[in-house]
């Protein structure tokens, strides 16, 4: 630890002059690119995110290995695949006892803790504090998990998270402190709080050109999942027509009644006059969506602003990122899953104190976090990290052009919910190529011509794009040390083209 001290205050301007530093992270739970004005969205405006991107590096081609909660969380934490830290899908219990940044930083001397959403099952390891959700969580009244018990704390999920989160940044420490927020926002089934439940009523949000595909160009589960905005969206649980949230009883239960129904009306003369459920659907989707969006930045405002009194922004390291993406009506989805853009693409923004502001083109993968935060806190990068940092990007952006590949595997076979097929992929600048290897089926997308991935070239046949991309893919499978099994069908597949 003490040489990788040395190293990091050598080769990090900042960290030489400043001691070490601070470290926020923000996970928050399903939050799409396309919800964050920051990336162009054209739904909303994340001023306090969007202030971050100004001041940092947004990272657009970042991705989670594993577009699914769990999977993605303990690849954050451990800095490897879900086939090497043993976390595949979301019914998993994290194993604890395995090494994670946050326990490096803690050997470090740093102050760590966990606050909001967890979702690993076991109880936090590497962290001073945690006062974690279960499971998922609830919207409202949650319940909150500390070395001490689980108490139920009233109010809105996301308000709390982050009130919690500054009584822990106000407490009084000597020692650096790293702090992970999770919050559970704007995961389904998107239930916005009081303070947003009348926003955005007079916005009608664009249709993402693919809301309305045929799927005829995608692989033959596609038409079929469970995740269609018109068909399986619930109008209760979902979409809230005439819904309540459990948890709320006598006044409360009857500020939102008020509240909704008026839009319950509107939804209904919307259907009514257009005879169109899927654009109805969407549009109550959307909004929904948005205002859970819309606490989360001000929470992260909230944070930002705290760090700014205190004069702690000039040694914080703050890096907003979510645990994966999810459709916004692409493909006439929500949910995630699949190794699309949507789903696999993942908000990542990082500002360090000193920054030159930049966007990184280069390919980037969650498991790249741990090593990453650890080289900012001048601590060794265990060497069986299969992340890259991406600390020198902090630096000058143009170093990382040689990340030109990504990795993701999915895993989830017997999810009746919404039957997304198993596949392993890479992502070049160029191409996406996913192989389905329940289904024996590939796809190739230009990602570039195709940004919607929508036209499968794969049914081209044979040629040297295809095959150099074959070869990638085994390749990192290989440097991966996947699953031989698996190695050996994805090449069985290759060679029978
Ligand atoms: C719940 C949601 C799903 C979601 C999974 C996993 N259904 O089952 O929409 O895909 O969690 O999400 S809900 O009816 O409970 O809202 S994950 O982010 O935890 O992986
Ligand atoms: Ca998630």
């Amino acid at each position: 630890v003490l040489k990788g001290v040395l190293v990091g205050l050598a080769v990090l301007g900042f960290a030489s002059s400043h001691a070490a530093p601070n470290i926020l992270l923000i996970v928050s739970d399903d939050h799409a690119r396309a919800a964050i004005s920051a990336y162009g969205s054209p739904h909303i405006q994340t001023p306090h995110i969007d202030q971050l991107a100004r001041e940092g590096v947004r990272f657009d081609r970042h991705y989670t290995p594993n577009p699914l909660c769990a999977p993605s969380r303990a690849a954050i934490l451990t800095g490897k695949h879900a086939h090497i830290n043993g976390h595949r899908d979301n019914t998993t219990t994290f194993d604890g006892d395995q090494p994670t940044f946050p326990k490096a930083l803690q050997a470090a001397g740093y102050e760590t803790a966990v606050i909001g959403k967890w979702h690993l099952q076991s109880d936090p390891t590497g962290f001073d504090d945690f006062d974690v959700l279960p499971g998922q969580g609830a919207y409202y009244d949650p319940v909150f998990i500390t070395r001490e018990g689980r108490t139920t704390t009233p109010g809105y999920v996301t308000e709390i998270i982050t009130e919690k989160s500054l009584a822990w940044l106000r407490q009084p420490r000597s020692k650096p402190f790293f702090l992970m927020v999770g919050h559970k926002a704007p995961h389904r089934n998107f239930i916005p709080s009081p303070s947003t439940w009348s926003l955005f009523l007079d916005k009608t949000y664009a249709e993402p050109p693919t809301l309305r595909t045929d799927y005829a160009g995608l692989n033959s589960m596609a038409p079929q999942v469970s995740m269609r905005i018109d068909r399986h969206m619930r109008l209760q649980e979902d979409l809230m027509v005439q819904y309540a949230p459990p948890a709320l009883e006598g006044d409360r239960l009857a500020q939102w009644q008020a509240a909704w129904a008026t839009q319950d009306q509107a939804y209904a003369a919307q259907l009514e006059a257009s005879n169109d459920l899927l654009a109805t659907n969407y549009q109550r989707y959307l909004r929904n969506y948005m205002r859970c969006v819309k606490s989360v930045d001000d929470g992260v405002g909230a944070l930002l602003d705290e760090l700014r009194r205190t004069g702690q922004d000039k040694n914080t390291v703050v890096i907003y990122t979510s645990d994966q993406g999810f459709f916004l009506g692409e493909n006439g989805w929500y949910d995630k899953r699949w190794f699309y853009e949507p789903s696999a693409g993942t908000p990542l923004i990082m500002r360090r104190p000193g920054l030159r502001p930049a966007v990184a083109t280069a390919l980037t993968s969650n498991v790249d976090l741990a090593p990453t935060i650890l080289e900012a806190a001048g601590v060794a990068v265990p060497a069986d990290m299969q992340g890259r940092s991406l600390w020198p990007v902090t630096q000058r952006p143009t170093d990382l052009t040689n990340r030109n590949l990504t990795y993701g595997h999915f895993y989830e076979s017997d999810d009746p919910d919404h039957r997304v097929p198993r596949w392993v992929g890479i992502a070049t600048q160029r191409n996406k190529l996913i192989y389905y290897y329940d289904l024996k089926e590939w796809e190739l997308f230009d990602v570039v011509a195709d940004p919607y991935e929508q036209k499968n070239l794969w049914s081209l046949g044979p040629n040297a794009t295809r095959a150099e991309l074959t070869r990638k893919l085994v390749a990192e499978m290989r440097r991966l040390k996947e699953d031989p099994d698996l190695i050996f069908q994805v090449n069985l597949a290759i060679s029978r083209g």
